[in-house]
């Protein structure tokens, strides 16, 4: 099952949130700055025994102080005009997030959307690719969340999910 909700992230009681960091894992602003303040610093402190992530993959660390027992953190690409890779990054970010929770038992879990802030990606092209990534792990979770911070982006997520409704060939759908 692949549920919208709108809100903040640090607040839902599942296995795993999903951070959009950046590949210090150190922390910063947007959801990764909430992620880290509800945390604790015990986050930060744990992610500098990780040595960074590159853009594309994922790591994971307790969840500390959050109700959510594990945090995945992944990061996604900065878009700079779409041929740069960015469609293949977003999906492998959404995926590689996906294996590693599948890896430690991890059967609910909550993602923002990723890239759409600070680093710039187009939010319908982003939903399509997280979209189509989530319908193809969608019957190995008890639950996936697509959890927005905004009532747009909730709009545009529930469409994608009309849109996309079965894991698209190679796991990213086209357009
Ligand atoms: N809960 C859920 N979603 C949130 C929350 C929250 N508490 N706060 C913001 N969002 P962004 P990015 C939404 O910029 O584009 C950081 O500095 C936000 O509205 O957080 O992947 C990192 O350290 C947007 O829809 O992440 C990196 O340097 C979405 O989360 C960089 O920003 C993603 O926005 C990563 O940029």
């Amino acid at each position: 099952m692949i549920e919208v909700c709108v809100g903040d992230i640090t607040r839902l009681e599942v296995d795993a949130i999903v951070n959009a960091a950046n590949s210090s894992l150190l922390g910063g602003g947007g959801v990764d700055g909430a992620i880290h303040r509800a945390a604790g610093p015990e986050l930060r402190e744990y992610n500098r025994g990780l040595g960074g992530c590159p853009t594309g993959e994922a790591r994971i660390s307790p969840g500390f102080r959050l109700p959510a027992r594990h945090v995945i953190s992944t990061v996604g690409p900065v878009w700079r005009g779409g041929d740069h890779g960015e469609p293949e990054l977003l999906a492998a970010a959404y995926r590689n997030s996906l294996e590693l929770a599948l890896e430690h038992g991890i059967r609910s879990i909550a993602f923002p959307a990723i890239s759409t802030g600070a680093y710039g990606y187009p939010l319908r092209a982003a939903t399509r690719i997280a979209v189509g990534v989530m319908r193809c792990y969608e019957a190995r979770f008890e639950c996936i969340i697509a959890c927005c911070y905004d009532e747009t982006t909730a709009q545009v997520y529930r469409q994608m999910l009309q849109e996309v409704r079965e894991c698209p060939e190679g796991g990213v759908a086209p357009g």
